[in-house]
């Protein structure tokens, strides 16, 4: 479909004599041309047609203006000796793509005028794009935000993942329970997606191995009654902020190798023969969708070795396609930064490569492999570390299996000579775990086969080398480093706040946008004496409010007033998040207004939002205790106003570039230790939303960035939380503070449940446990008195407008250009 009429770039070593695509015109004339055709001539769908055609029009208008960048950037990196990086994910949360290729091209007032000749705004076509929702959440947007900076950083990047028929799940609220609806993203067609079934590769499972020794009289293996599954790849577009660099972002979908067994068929067994086809394109069906720990099921671990296989054989294909041979120096010119320990198949995968398929000796491929793998570890949750059992690998991976098997008697061998009798420390750090069940350690095959381990934030690279990672770096202790993570400025500022961005671009121009340490150059403009900026930055905010109190109203049915405090707090709902700590707050707020105490409080909106995964029981239970008190809190007259509460359905991408911008208060409450980083946080403090939060993840860097005068500090440490444990008594904190026991007890009386008595009784029991993890009651007096920290700053609006621009110009740190800058610089080197 490209209209310039060329082929896509088909990555032979050839560059140098390759023509640089010329670029198509992109003036308002031109696009509304090209606009024009695709509406009547491709489309055949006149004026006042459904919004959703015009989307598509546009979106390929866009692509066309896009793909000699494409191709010119690959035609460039497509050559001998240049190093790349590969980003390997289960998850992508992209979110929608036109409005952020519209940013990056600097095409607005050309697509607004091209869409005016349509009678359409650039915002109501935007609307029509569904949200990419490949991901669950933090892990799968920090995959997307990574590659927007690697792509406006022109860093040779290629992101592998899953082309995904159903994304995450939709949410809806009935009777205030989340129910789960399938997300079929593709349903009307995705304009941005190249099909490249060129590169094709297949994928094998099950059969067994087959040992021999190769003519020169070398033991091999070869794998043998292999059922192979297809991976075609679909390309997505990256586009760097105005740059003309375009990566790619390469997502798996598996097929049938064979659409029908023709045996099967002929013999009349039409059912049998489609089964087979069926169960590869499983595969790529569907999404799990849980954020926080791994369900065991062997359709995901197929998911695992399938991206990792097909995109290890991809890698090598583009490199020998390059112009490179000696395999010798593959390591020096690629590496594999493993998101999470989902994809780390990967380090047995590229041995079987090397072993079996490029005949390499085990000691050359480990020196390669152990040199071209990295490993980022997300999250400190012992539910969240995969194991998998070793009988499922029998079945679906043996050969995979033979070589863990393998790194793992050498390395214990190493493990053995470093500390020699220790039985228990082999024991530990064993890739086989032997007791219950034999499992494989996913992580530590992962730290075993990497050069390099990184955590998210300071706080969680340090507790994981203190703690789960210990043994690990007592061996190899210059292997471990840190990464704060970021979020791409792009998205979260320049292209869901525009008001903001225009504001700011105002007093130090545009700079700030592709380098966000400029943001540093407001901080003189928050001191008084600028109030005629300081009443323009309350302008911004408060037409972003406006903007959210639409929303709310719209799928909540709740109005929420912008003159009003908003506090927020969206995200996955999980119990280590602390939703419940936020619900009790309100209570208390509620109550207080209940017995007529109202000095000192101010009017707040509370707005929580999030999915839980489908089967997790108490955050789904969660949500309906959100939902019930917001009822009564909103339909009381008593309250008349001064509190609204609203559960805002399927939280997504989309949502969050409204969400964020209107926020006054950002809620980031998890238990001090659990939360690895957060980015949400960042995407709040960024907009001038000031933060009230405990000394965990990435609260800590964000406090030190901006100061304690400019955010609402509280609640236990990390090693206050392990220490209290075992010795944890949660009726004490009731015992001692009459507002806490007023919240339970209203909670206990069934007052906000009284059709469903008994309903919240699972909650009640949790946080009333001396076992309860997450320590809730321990933060609730201190949480409070953040919070009534929060109304005396809100009441004065200077102070309020001075801390909330101190904020956005001390979030020059949060970009991903920054954290990819880093990874770079340690990790990828790439130049
Ligand atoms: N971690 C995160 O989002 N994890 C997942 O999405 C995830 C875990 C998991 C387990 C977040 C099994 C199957 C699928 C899975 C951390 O909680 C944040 O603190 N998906 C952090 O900011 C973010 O990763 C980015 O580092």
């Amino acid at each position: 479909m490209n209209s310039a009429g060329t082929t896509m770039p088909d990555e032979k070593p050839v560059s140098p004599n390759r023509i640089a695509l010329k670029q198509l015109p992109d003036s308002s004339e031109a696009l509304t041309e090209d606009f024009q055709r695709y509406q009547f001539y491709h489309l055949g769908r006149f004026h006042g047609c459904p919004a959703v055609y015009t989307y598509h029009a546009l979106a390929w208008t866009l692509r066309d203006r896009l793909m000699s960048d494409w191709m010119n950037t690959y035609a460039e990196r497509d050559q001998p000796g240049k190093r790349r990086a590969y980003y390997l994910s289960l998850e992508f949360l992209i979110g929608r793509a036109l409005s952020n290729h519209v940013l990056n091209l600097g095409l607005d007032a050309a697509s607004r005028e091209a869409l005016q000749s349509f009678g359409q705004t650039l915002e109501t076509v935007a609307e029509e794009e569904t949200d990419a929702g490949l991901g669950n959440g933090g892990l799968g947007r920090l995959a997307a935000c990574f590659m927007d900076s690697c792509a406006t950083l022109n860093l040779p990047v290629m992101g592998y993942g899953i082309h995904y028929e159903y994304g995450m799940f939709r949410q809806h609220i009935e009777n205030g329970y989340q129910v789960e609806e399938p997300d079929h993203w593709l349903r009307d067609g995705n304009p941005w997606e190249v099909e490249r079934s060129e590169f094709t590769c297949r994928v094998p499972f099950g059969g067994h191995t087959e040992h021999f020794h190769d003519k020169t009289g070398i033991p091999r293996a070869r794998w043998a009654d292999t059922s192979d599954v297809l991976a075609i790849p679909y390309d997505m577009p990256i586009s760097g902020y105005r740059n003309h660099a375009v990566n790619t972002l390469r997502l798996w979908k598996s097929a049938a190798t064979d659409v029908f067994d023709l045996n099967e068929f002929n013999a009349g067994s039409y059912s049998e023969a489609v089964q087979a086809k069926n169960h590869a394109e499983h595969i790529s069906m569907v999404l799990y969708p849980n954020d926080s720990s791994e369900n065991g099921k062997e359709l995901r671990l197929r998911q695992q070795y399938f991206l990792a296989s097909a995109s290890l054989q991809d890698a090598l294909r583009q490199w020998r396609a390059a112009g490179n041979s000696n395999l010798m120096q593959f390591a020096e010119h690629n590496v594999f930064q493993m998101n999470d320990t989902h994809p780390t198949i990967a380090v047995a995968e590229l041995m079987r490569l090397l072993l079996d398929d490029e005949r390499l000796q085990w000691d050359e491929a480990w020196a390669i492999t152990s040199r071209c793998m990295a490993y980022t570890n997300h999250t400190l949750l012992p539910e969240a570390l995969e194991r998998w059992p070793v009988a499922l690998f029998e079945r679906l991976l043996p050969r995979p299996l033979e070589i863990i098997y393998e790194i793992n008697a050498r390395f214990l061998r190493q493990v053995a000579i470093k500390w020699p009798g220790d039985i228990d420390r082999q024991r530990r750090m064993s890739i086989i775990e032997e007791e219950p069940v034999r499992q494989i350690r996913m992580a530590w095959l992962a730290i075993v086969g990497s050069f390099s381990i990184n955590g998210v934030a300071a706080l969680h690279s340090r507790l994981l080398k203190e703690g789960l990672f210990r043994d690990f770096v007592e061996l190899w202790p210059h292997k471990f480093n840190n990464k704060t993570n970021g979020v791409t400025p792009r998205r979260w500022v320049a292209h869901a706040n525009p008001g903001m961005t225009a504001l700011i671009s105002s007093r130090i121009g545009e700079g700030w946008i592709a380098d966000l340490s400029h943001l540093a150059r407001l901080k003189p403009l928050a001191a008084s004496g600028n109030e005629a900026f300081h009443a323009e930055w309350r302008a911004a905010k408060r037409a972003n409010k406006v903007r959210l109190a639409a929303l709310v109203e719209a799928e909540c049915g709740v109005t929420f007033d912008p003159s009003a405090l908003f506090d927020v707090q969206v995200k996955r709902i999980h119990e280590y998040k602390r939703q419940l700590l936020n619900v009790l707050h309100v209570i208390h707020l509620y109550n207080r207004i209940k017995h007529g105490h109202l000095e000192g409080s101010v009017n707040r909106c509370v707005l929580i939002g999030g999915k839980a995964a489908p089967g997790y029981v108490m955050a789904k239970r969660i949500i309906k205790l959100i939902n019930s008190v917001a009822d009564v809190v909103n339909n009381d007259p008593d309250v008349n106003g001064r509190l609204k509460v609203a559960f805002l359905p399927n939280y997504r991408v989309s949502s969050m570039e409204i969400i964020a911008p209107a926020t006054d208060l950002s809620e980031q409450i998890s238990t001090a230790g659990k939360e690895a980083s957060g980015t949400g946080n960042m995407k709040f403090m960024m907009n001038g939303a000031v933060t009230i939060g405990t000394y965990d993840g990435a609260n800590i860097e964000i406090l030190d960035a901006v100061g304690e005068d400019n955010f609402f500090l509280f609640g236990l440490r990390a090693d206050e939380v392990e220490a209290l444990r075992g010795r944890y008594q949660p009726l004490s904190y009731m015992e001692r503070d009459p507002a806490l026991r007023q919240v339970i007890d209203l909670l206990i009386s069934g007052h906000f449940n009284p059709c469903e008595p008994g309903i919240f009784d699972m909650i009640l029991g949790a946080m009333m446990s001396p076992n309860d993890p997450w320590m809730v009651l321990a933060d609730f007096r201190t949480y409070v008195d953040a919070q009534e920290r929060v109304d005396q700053a809100w009441q004065d609006e200077a102070r309020w407008t001075r801390m909330s621009i101190l904020n956005t110009a001390s979030s020059g740190f949060f970009s991903t250009d920054r954290t990819m800058q880093e990874y770079n610089a340690d990790i990828w080197k790439l130049t």
